[in-house]
């Protein structure tokens, strides 16, 4: 496979990219696109075939909790069986560039950790691990999966065990909004990738960064809402796009010394 593309960087873009220090990465489902897990919306997404209401809800949990349950189960196998993306690979070295980099993703595959990234935020949790709705006790979801794969399972204490994961209506993990609301208010850069951004609270971080001063940069090979914003917009599939803007700012760092 031949090397990345050159990419010419925008002048203003290079200077601030030689320049910045504070970068955050806040990636979503299309960035997983290449390791060939579904997106949400988009042609193929998951919730083309159903909607988000049907499944990634508390309610919808309540009223049928093995059918919520058999779609994570499957879901979880399939990120088991994926590997992480050259997208992932180059945010993860993106930490030899910028040693405070924080990633923080929407995606609760797992994959920019299984990548490398250290620094990292799952706004909408994890599917790596299960909790009982009654006393809040967590274990590995591999370990619930094989003890049921078609059934909610329970708890020791009699309670339904639930993917680790944010629904619809429910509040993100207070602690991991903060640190990204706060880092995205001092970015430098950043970088919003796969996302179509358009779930809140997460995609109100893009307004956040710009409003604080930082060079907005997208890739997706769709427009968004938040496309306006960007100093740098590459429509393109980010494990092609990634590796590129890797090279064109090593150059960029490495001219300005
Ligand atoms: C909450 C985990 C209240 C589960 C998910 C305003 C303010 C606050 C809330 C709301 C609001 N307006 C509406 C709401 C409610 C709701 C919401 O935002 N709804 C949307 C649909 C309008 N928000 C909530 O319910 C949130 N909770 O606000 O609670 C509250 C507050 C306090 C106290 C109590 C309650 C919770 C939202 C989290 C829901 N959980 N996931 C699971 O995974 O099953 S959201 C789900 O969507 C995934 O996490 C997904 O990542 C996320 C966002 O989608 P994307 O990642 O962007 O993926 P998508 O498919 O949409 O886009 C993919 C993009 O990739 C596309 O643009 C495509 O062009 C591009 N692409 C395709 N291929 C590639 C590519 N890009 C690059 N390379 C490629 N190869
Ligand atoms: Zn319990």
């Amino acid at each position: 496979m031949s090397g990345p593309e050159r990419l010419a960087l925008p002048g203003e873009v290079a200077e601030r990219i030689a320049r910045a220090r504070r970068v955050v990465v806040f990636s979503g489902a299309g960035v997983s696109r290449e390791s060939g897990l579904d997106t949400f919306r988009g042609a193929g997404g998951l919730w083309e075939r159903m909607r988000p209401e049907e499944l990634a809800t508390p309610e919808a949990f309540q009223r049928d909790p093995d059918r919520v349950w058999r779609w994570y189960a499957w879901r979880f196998q399939h990120v088991a069986e994926a590997a992480p993306n050259p997208a992932h690979l180059a945010f993860a070295r993106w930490q030899e560039l910028f040693p405070s980099i924080l990633v923080v993703t929407q995606n609760v595959d797992s994959l920019h950790r299984r990548a490398g990234s250290r620094r990292l935020v799952e706004l909408h949790g994890s599917l790596a691990t299960v909790f009982c709705q009654r006393c809040g006790r967590r274990r590995p979801m591999a370990q619930a999966v094989a003890a049921s794969p078609a059934s909610a399972p329970r708890c020791e204490c009699g309670g339904l065990l639930r993917p680790g994961v944010v629904w619809f209506g429910e509040a993100l993990p207070v602690a991991a909004l903060e640190e990204a609301l706060e880092e995205a208010g001092r970015a430098d850069l950043f970088v919003s990738a796969g996302t179509s951004a358009t779930v809140y609270p997460a995609a109100g971080l893009i307004e956040v960064a710009w409003r604080a001063g930082a060079c907005v940069i997208e890739v997706n090979p769709e427009p968004t809402p938040f496309t306006r914003l960007a100093a740098l917009r590459l429509a393109a599939p980010a494990g092609q796009a990634v590796p590129e803007l890797t090279a064109a700012i090593e150059r960029c760092r490495a001219q300005a010394g």
